[in-house]
């Protein structure tokens, strides 16, 4: 059978403030869900806390709005408990780099095949305007009156660097480009990272917005780069906060095997052993 957005649209109205990124975030979620084609009860789709969290709420997908940062640490369980889901995580860069940070490392080293969206807006929208780990260096926010003094965190580099298998950036202002990462992000097999500057309309720095990141970005594809390649990924992914690059920096050509694959292949010799033991005794 084949489905439409609208088997993947709740009932529930988004509450996200009129122009939020995140409306076209979920646009493109929805589409690329189309065209995968799985239907909503065989999705789980999971969430810390956050405006951007609230994602999982406007579809029709198993969800679970989780603690604030805890959402890879769930969503591998569910993995691991029912392999054949197909698991979505998704959340601010709040939730995924500051509170949740510790997480990031070891669900990319583990390697279980989920996908990891994450709304890149710069600030903390859903306690109104705070410094999160995203915010440029200078810029002023509730929490950051004089402006801040930190350097940002750079989600690209810092998940190429713990080996993600598969990375992109996309922006709402680029639907067709968003809307095509999230789908060859959900066919890695393994744990793949999509990064979406999505705009903050009402806490956000105005460099940020949907009308100057069309004038910003640059396709990685028309600027000829090639995903296999993860040092020139690498180069690339230091420009975050400067260059708009979108598109995919790297898929590795090679995946290797994920954790719920070995699991299951040892579950079933397991289960052959067990079975030929009983055979031999009887
Ligand atoms: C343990 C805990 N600490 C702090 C909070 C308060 N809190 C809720 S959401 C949030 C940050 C939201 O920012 P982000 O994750 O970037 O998402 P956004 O709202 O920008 O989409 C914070 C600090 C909380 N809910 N739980
Ligand atoms: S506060 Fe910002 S992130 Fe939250 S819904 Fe409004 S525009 Fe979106």
């Amino acid at each position: 059978m084949a489905y439409t957005a609208k088997d993947f649209r709740s009932s529930l109205k988004p509450i996200w403030c009129p122009g939020c990124g995140d409306f076209g975030v979920v646009t493109a979620l929805y589409r690329a869900l189309v065209n995968i084609g799985r239907p909503p009860h065989e999705v789980a789709f999971i969430s810390g806390i956050g405006c951007s969290s609230r994602i999982p709420g406007y579809t029709t997908a198993y969800g679970f709005n989780t603690v604030h940062g805890r959402a890879l640490p769930v969503a591998q369980g569910i993995k691991m408990a029912n392999p054949d889901l197909l698991v979505l995580v998704a959340g601010g860069d709040g939730d995924g780099f500051s509170i949740g940070g510790g997480h990031v490392p070891h669900a990319i080293r583990r390697n279980l095949d989920l996908t990891y969206i994450v709304m890149d807006n710069h600030i903390y929208g859903l306690t109104k305007g705070q410094l999160s780990p995203t915010t440029p260096r200078g810029a002023k926010t509730s929490s950051s009156t004089y402006g801040s003094m930190e350097d940002p965190v750079n989600p690209l580099l810092y998940v190429l660097a713990y080996g993600a298998g598969f990375v992109a950036q996309g922006v709402p202002a680029d639907m067709d480009g968003l809307t095509r990462m999230i789908e060859e992000a959900i066919r890695y097999p393994g744990f793949a990272f999509v990064n979406i500057q999505s705009p903050c309309v009402t806490f956000g720095d105005p460099e940020d917005q949907m009308k100057v990141q069309k004038t910003k970005m640059r396709k990685l594809a028309a600027e000829g780069h090639d995903s296999a390649n993860r040092l020139r990924a690498m180069e690339l992914a230091q420009e975050y906060g400067t260059a708009l690059y979108t598109g995919v920096f790297y898929r590795n050509p090679n995946p290797p095997a994920t954790y719920d694959s070995q699991i299951r292949a040892r579950q079933r010799n397991q289960q052959s052993a067990v079975t030929a033991a009983a055979a031999v005794a009887a």
